[in-house]
């Protein structure tokens, strides 16, 4: 029987629309099961959704409609986009979903049956803004370090998971298995964290603080802590309890691939709880870095949040799974700038691979009548060529996979792309064209190109399915890449000489980047005054809609406003934009007064670089219209929370 291998990605909440950061994990998570799937492996694949929650609970409040309707809108947004992107998972968790809500009860009521939950009182610091608990540390001077509120002392009745009696043997178990938190940074950190005294973890809400959640089994007015259920899906999924067989032949689970935001819980709480459970670890739990975009935090307020989809639009689905793993060093926090994407682009896959697939197929055609011909006698530089291809196979992408060195895996895949085109350049096909002496060199150059491409083809396709298939079919090559790999497929001269070739479209067309250039910078205008916020980029004074989705346009609500003093026209003004609040200062004081403004909804540039204005610091800009002076503030039609996105 095929050795199993089991992987899972967060399971994220639904409190907003899929982003780049959990595209990362995913694709990331997908390249490993398509490989491991070549290697021969029985793979679950496992992503999904964790829906209950306080967050998930408030967005659906913010929208205006019961959580469950809620979750069910948003759901099928990271469904359509997984199969957008060609992500191979083979089940996908809602949490919501009886097949779990039945496990995390089955599992509560046996540690409490245990003894390993208890009932007691909590006395802490508690933000009712945040609707959660603070400890004493993080409650300097009364105040909320998320939202900067008074905090009140609050006491409240609550289960306890035992968690602090496991510490001594998390402590051992970690330093027992060094594989077991990577990278090793992330490892450290967890060691770090328990050097501390390690608490007992609440792990229900009262359902009069909070209803959105699965309901204790042994108390009906309490809801579970959402990460008590969350990160049981990794074993409700496979069968606990419910198929003990089948759960017996994936768990312990081969990865968790996560965010460094997530560690702890995937570490401290989870192994205790699997812990108390009788259940071993996962075998590694894998913390990857923080994605930026263009050097800043990426965030709502911001508008600077990377949709997937978008990006797949406009430079589709396999560059862009090229570009995340290629670009940062699994582990690493990286940043994303569309330069940085399109540079990728149009070097490594438009000049490189893509040249080297067109050129190849070009010259096949010309000289080989559309035919791969028959190879005759290797030289040295073949040999170079066929070592290369043979050791990225058969052991160099193994081993950086395996250490998830997804960067350096695409790193030595580009290295015999280069490789493949220098030998093109240096054999130089046609000046052995011209003589009738060279043909049997041309047929053997034109042969071990086509066949260092068979070999990319195979070490491509578990980050790019897509273009592997296509090169498969342009090169009229017989592969299967949801087979696992044959020992001959990876054995130099597996194509047959007379296949016949297919040369199609670019496989990656180069993006013009004058195009790019060409975008206005948004932030050089000043906050408050009425004029359009874009420069024209084009030559007509026309921009592209990439250039006018930089602008993060939104519906705020005016909270405060006031007269700046000694400025007739400038207010300052207290916008409520559903994530925060901003201080924006507007040229509106000639046209409306500081009370007029209050209660009003106004269109603001939520992503505009701070600037002060006559001293005073604005945090966006208020749309209206007007030239010199502002003729009407600009508002909806109906009445739309704050926050709301306007495109
Ligand atoms: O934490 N860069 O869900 P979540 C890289 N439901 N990765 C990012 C990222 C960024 N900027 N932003 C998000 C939860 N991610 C819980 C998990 S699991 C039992 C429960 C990715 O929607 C990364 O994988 O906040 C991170 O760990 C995850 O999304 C958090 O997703």
């Amino acid at each position: 029987m095929a050795q199993s291998f089991y992987i899972t990605t967060p399971i994220y909440y639904v409190n907003d629309v899929p982003h780049i950061g959990h595209a990362y994990t995913t694709i990331a998570a997908d390249v490993l099961a398509r490989y491991k799937r070549l290697k021969g492996y029985d793979v679950f694949f496992l992503t999904g959704l964790d829906e209950h929650g306080q967050k998930v609970q408030q967005a659906a409040a913010k929208g205006g409609i019961p959580p469950q309707a809620h979750c069910d809108k948003l759901a099928p947004q990271f469904q359509e986009l997984w199969k957008r992107l060609n992500i191979s998972n083979d089940d996908f968790v809602r949490t919501t979903e009886p097949r779990h809500k039945t496990v995390v009860q089955r599992t509560l009521q046996a540690l409490y049956d245990k003894k390993e939950i208890y009932q007691a009182s909590y006395t802490g610091w508690y933000c009712t803004f945040d609707e959660r608990f603070w400890t004493e540390k993080d409650a300097v001077g009364g105040l909320c370090p998320d939202c900067k509120r008074p905090l009140d002392q609050l006491s409240e009745t609550n289960y306890f998971f035992k968690m602090s009696k496991y510490q001594h043997w998390l402590v051992t178990y970690i330093n027992e298995h060094p594989d077991f938190i990577r990278p090793r940074a992330r490892r450290n950190e967890v060691l770090g964290f328990l050097q501390k005294p390690l608490e007992d973890l609440s792990i229900s809400r009262p359902k009069s603080r909070l209803s959105w959640g699965i309901e204790l089994p042994f108390d009906a007015n309490y809801v579970t802590y959402v990460w008590f259920d969350a990160l049981v899906n990794y074993i409700s999924i496979p069968g606990y309890l419910t198929d003990e067989p089948r759960f017996h032949t994936w768990w312990p689970a081969d990865f968790h691939l996560i965010g460094k935001d997530i560690l702890t819980t995937h570490t401290v709480y989870w192994s205790t709880m699997l812990k108390a459970l009788g259940l071993e670890p996962p075998k590694a739990v894998f913390a990857h870095g923080w994605w930026t975009v263009s050097g800043e935090k990426m965030s709502k307020s911001r508008g600077n949040v990377v949709d997937p989809n978008a990006m797949v639009a406009e430079f589709g689905i396999d560059a862009f799974r090229y570009f995340l793993l290629r670009e940062v060093p699994f582990g690493q926090d990286g940043d994303f700038s569309r330069e940085a994407f399109i540079g990728r682009i149009n070097s490594e896959l438009a000049n490189d691979l893509g040249n080297l697939l067109s050129r190849t197929l070009t010259m096949i055609e010309r000289y080989g009548d559309g035919k791969v011909p028959e190879p005759g006698e290797p030289s040295a530089m073949d040999n170079l060529l066929q070592q290369t291809a043979v050791k990225l196979l058969g052991t160099e992408l193994d081993v950086h996979l395996n250490n998830l060195e997804f960067n350096r895996a695409l790193e030595v895949i580009l290295g015999l792309v280069q490789l493949a085109n220098q030998y093109i350049d240096r054999s130089a096909p046609w000046n052995l064209a011209k003589k009738a002496e060279d043909r049997g060199r041309l047929n053997t150059v034109l042969y071990n190109v086509t066949e260092t491409l068979r070999f990319l083809c195979l070490a491509l396709a578990p980050f790019m399915p897509h273009a592997a298939e296509e090169m498969k079919r342009q090169l009229g090559l017989m592969l299967n890449f949801s087979k696992p790999l044959l020992s001959a497929e990876i054995t130099w001269g597996g194509v047959l000489p007379g296949t016949e070739i297919a040369k199609g479209t670019a496989l990656f067309p180069r993006i013009d980047t004058t195009k790019s250039q060409g975008e206005s910078r948004v932030d050089q205008q000043q906050p408050g005054t009425p004029t359009p916020p874009m420069s024209s980029a084009g030559g007509e004074g026309q921009i592209s809609i990439d250039d006018f989705r930089k602008v993060a346009l939104k519906v705020g609500l005016v909270a405060a406003a006031e007269r700046v003093p000694k400025s007739t026209k400038l207010l300052k003004l207290q916008v409520d934009i559903g994530t925060e609040k901003r201080q924006i200062v507007a040229g509106l004081g000639a046209k409306y007064s500081p009370e007029e403004m209050v209660g009003k909804r106004v269109v603001i540039v939520a992503n505009l670089k701070p600037a002060k204005l006559m001293g005073v610091e604005s945090q966006g800009m208020v749309l209206a219209a007007g030239d010199l002076e502002v003729s009407a503030l600009l508002t909806t039609l109906e009445d739309v929370p704050p926050g709301s996105t306007i495109k």
